[in-house]
This record gives C-alpha cells, structure tokens and sequence, in this order.
C-alpha cells in the first residue's frame, strides 16, 4: 500500500448531514472492535452529534470489558427510522451484529470495515482490505473531517490497531503509510510502552498454568504441518474463568519450524454442544486461515481466522484433520 486509501465522500456526507447515529461493531467484540466503537463515539460528540453506542457482547476479553459503560442496552422507539444513521464498524455481514441488526434494519446505513469478505450492504461504504484495523479508517475520517484528534482518541484507535497487528508483527511490506499513523497517534500522546502493558499486561495467575497445559496437550499432523490443543471442561475449574492463554498458543505455535496451520480446539460458551476452533496460519504459507474457516460457515482473514460447528472435540477434530490435508502445501 503506498498511500492509505481516503474515504469516500458519500461516506463523510451521511456522518456530517445525520440528524443522529447509532454505532455498533460484531457481536463478541475484539479489541478493533469495541475501539472502533469508542473513537467513532468521540468523533460524533466532537461533531456535536446525538449518539448511542451498542454491541450484543459477550464480552469474554478484559481488554475489551471498558466498553461496556458507553453503551446504550434499549434504543427509543421513536428514532428507529431512516433518520437515523447507522454506523457499522469492523463487522462485514448484517447477522454478525446479531440481534442489534433488528434497530440496524430500520435506519440509513454506513459502513466502515477492512473484511475482504462478506456483503454488499448499506447505502455508503468504507471498506479498505488493506487497512490492518478499522480504527486505521476511523483515524482517516477524524482527518477528513477535520476532527482535532484526543489523546482518548489516539488511544483507542492505536488499540485497534495493536489489536488486528499483533502489535506489528503482521505488518507486512507497504506499511509506511500505517507506520506514519502510529507516528501521528505517538505525537496525540500515545505511549507505545505504556500502551503494551495496558494490553498485554494484568494476566491472571491462572493463564500461564492453563498455557503450560496446553502445551503439554499440543498434538502433530502431517510431519509438523499442523498442530492442535484444546481446552477442556475441567480447565475452567483448574486454572479460572478467565484464564485466557490462547494469544500466547498461537504465538508460540506458529513459530515452529515446519508448521503451517495451528487449531485450537475450544468449548463453545455460546452455543451448547458446539466446538469453536481458533485457527492461525504460518507467516510463510499460502493456508488461507479465512477460506478454511469458511468451509464450514466461519471467517476471518488469511492467517487468523475462527469457526464453530456442532459437535465435540473429538468429532469436529476428525472432521478439520481430513479436510485440511487437502489445504496444505
Ligand atoms: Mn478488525
């Protein structure tokens, strides 16, 4: 990417001229999301415009749990018409907004996203593939629009960013124009040092006990191409709730030699009976993590990706397993 595609203009128009929006990011948030959510927020009080935040949730992260005393739970009646715009942020299918799409179906649609799949919706769009995060695009209509950036802002779009990034490290060649945005979110106030710990930092005990655990459960397929752990039941009680050591899985993994494609095999906690597997694949292969996922009805991009099915581990394992060979270089 040599320059940072700019909004459209149809785009800029709907948030200048609405009488209100309404804003709203995928159900069980990431950290672009819920950023997205909350820089999109300041922007529209900075413009002096009504506004209401919502997301279905869950919301399972901790570094996600903030947005949650910004957002709105029951909408007024009397704004659900075309009067009202509504912004969807990082979420590229109306379902994926779950029962939030039921106010969504009802107002005037604007979309700003960086999913290269999913649908053609809304009345105007800003959807750039390219972008690492969409926070990228809401710091770009913040300059469009003339809008001073905060630091409170700054923040929460470098978020989005560290996020979707893996805190650089799926930057790739072309990133000058997104490395001179992160120089300009440095120069709003951001301290990247500061910014690490407030992400990454605060784990609960029990997550590097659950991580040596899934360490010892990591299986290999196909001369070390893929490699698999899973939780179990009986984790929760062990190491916590709220023991999340997946990041650290896939971080870990996917520095192997050889390997091509890690899953992760988790117990669905919103849908029973389900299997949810978390899928990375290797910085140099072709695995397509999103066109996997995809198979079988998930998404996500090339090399981080998520799936659900109905079954469990053992079922929905045998099933990944005969497929993926087919996937392999
Ligand atoms: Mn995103």
């Amino acid at each position: 990417m040599k320059s940072f595609p700019l909004p459209p203009q149809n785009v800029l128009d709907s948030i200048l001229n609405c009488k209100r929006a309404v804003v709203c990011g995928h159900g069980a948030p990431d950290g672009d999301c819920v950023n997205s959510v909350a820089s999109m927020g300041l922007l529209l009080k900075a413009l002096g415009k009504e506004y209401y935040l919502v997301n279905d949730g869950p919301f399972f992260r901790p570094e996600v749990e903030f947005i949650q005393d910004y957002l709105t739970e029951e909408l007024p009646e009397d704004i659900l018409n075309k009067e009202t715009l509504g912004i969807v942020v990082d979420c590229s299918t109306p379902s994926r907004l779950g029962t939030k799409w039921n106010y969504f179906k009802n107002f005037t649609l604007t979309v700003v996203d960086h999913h290269s799949s999913g649908e053609d919706f809304g009345d105007a769009r800003y959807i750039v593939p390219d972008s690492i995060s969409t926070t990228l695009l809401i710091y770009q209509l913040y300059k469009a629009l003339g809008v001073t950036m905060t630091k409170e802002a700054a923040q929460y779009i470098f978020r989005g960013f560290a996020t979707d990034s893996g805190y650089f490290k799926f930057l790739h060649d072309g990133s000058g124009p997104t490395l001179r945005i992160v120089a300009d979110l440095a120069d709003c106030g951001v301290v990247l040092n500061d910014e690490y710990h407030y992400i990454s930092g605060g784990k609960p005990f029990g997550t590097v006990r659950f991580f040596g655990e899934l360490l010892n459960r990591v299986e290999s397929f196909y001369n070390g191409k893929v490699l698999i752990s899973h939780e179990e039941k009986e984790d929760f009680d062990r190491f916590g709730d709220n023991a999340r050591a997946s990041d650290d899985l896939y971080g870990t993994l996917t520095l192997v030699k050889g390997v091509q494609v890690v899953f992760f095999f988790k117990i669905s906690k919103r849908c029973e009976g389900a299997t949810e597997v978390g899928i990375r694949s290797n910085h140099n292969c072709s695995f397509d993590a999103g066109k996997f996922a995809s198979l079988f009805g998930g998404g996500g991009h090339a090399k981080a990706a998520g799936l659900t099915v109905e079954g469990s581990y053992e079922e929905v394992k045998e099933m990944i397993l005969t497929k993926v060979k087919d996937y392999l270089d």
